[in-house]
């Protein structure tokens, strides 16, 4: 299938040399490399710039509340777990008001491929610092620096559970599609934070800030969390991209739903609806 024919109609109006279009690219080639069509993909979206992906790709997608991708795709999974399940979020909407959904989903281990767009900022909303902004990092809402420590997608993923961890780099579209490519063949929860460029309103982590700095992992074994998790750690003037994660463990729809071959989607209800609403009147 032509990579074309997961594009949309509708005019993109994210900023030119954006980060979201290298991670766009990056999951339209990878699921031309895997043979997907778009109708045997599911895409929910967190709300912010990233979130507008659900007008320019073309797959079955839904927008939900800030932060509640994760809940909402697992609800998706569960129903029909035939169809590759994506939650295409942000850093302010997945780790501050979606924080909690991702340590739950991370230990839950439905079979979801959770796409991290990180810019380090609250974009959409003009540039509020994000739980992954910089400590001393200046915005508009932290004239003197931001206070907080940032907070570490990977080793919190790690450390909750997630069965596969992953970093790209949006200024990297042919490895970007390869971690994509293998994260979404997981059976399980992938976690793949994207660093992410935001070019109108994030001056200090731009393509070249992040070209300088990062390095491919390479004999890495993905198998040992306790290396994993020392990796996750490094972040300044050395930052690894790769797979850092991987385990194989059950998946929540394999343990809730027995019977392999079964769509609960297409089974009968067993239930008179009308009876149950009737039952709330
Ligand atoms: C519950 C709730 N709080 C706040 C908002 C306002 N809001 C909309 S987008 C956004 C910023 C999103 O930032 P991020 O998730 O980092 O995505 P980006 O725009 O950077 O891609 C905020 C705070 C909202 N829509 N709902
Ligand atoms: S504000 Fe930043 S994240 Fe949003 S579209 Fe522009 S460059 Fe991209």
């Amino acid at each position: 299938m032509p990579r074309e024919e997961f594009n949309t109609p509708v005019k993109i109006t994210w900023c030119l040399g954006c980060g979201n279009f290298g991670i766009w690219v990056a999951l339209k080639n990878a699921f031309v490399e895997m043979g997907l069509r778009p109708d045997q993909i599911f895409s929910v979206y967190g709300i912010g710039c990233h979130g507008h992906m659900i007008n320019y790709l073309k797959t079955y997608g839904f927008e939900g509340v800030h932060g509640r991708a994760l809940p909402l795709a697992t609800g998706a999974k569960i129903a029909n777990k035939s169809l590759k399940t994506m939650a295409i979020v942000g850093d302010g909407d997945q780790l501050g008001e979606g924080g909690n959904h991702l340590i739950h989903a991370a230990r839950r281990n439905p079979d979801i491929t959770c796409v991290l767009h990180n810019n380090q900022l609250y974009s959409l909303t003009v540039g509020q610092p994000s739980p992954t902004s910089d400590k001393g990092v200046k915005t508009r809402l932290t004239p003197e620096g931001v206070f907080d420590q940032p907070f570490n997608p990977l080793a919190l993923a790690i450390a909750s559970g997630a069965s596969f961890v992953a970093r790209g780099f949006a200024g990297d579209v042919p490895q970007l599609t390869k971690i994509l490519v293998e994260a979404i063949n997981h059976q399980g929860f992938a976690l793949v934070d994207v660093l992410q460029p935001c070019v109108a309103l994030n001056h200090l982590n731009t393509y070249s800030w992040f070209r300088e700095r990062i390095y491919k992992l390479e004999n890495h074994d993905a198998k040992n969390k306790v290396l994993a998790f020392e990796k996750s750690l490094e972040w300044g003037d050395r930052i690894p991209v790769g797979i850092f994660y991987r385990e194989e463990r059950l998946t929540l729809e394999e343990q809730l739903l027995p019977d392999k071959d079964a769509i609960l989607a297409e089974q009968p209800l067993g239930l008179s609806i009308e009876k149950l609403l009737a039952e709330f009147r």
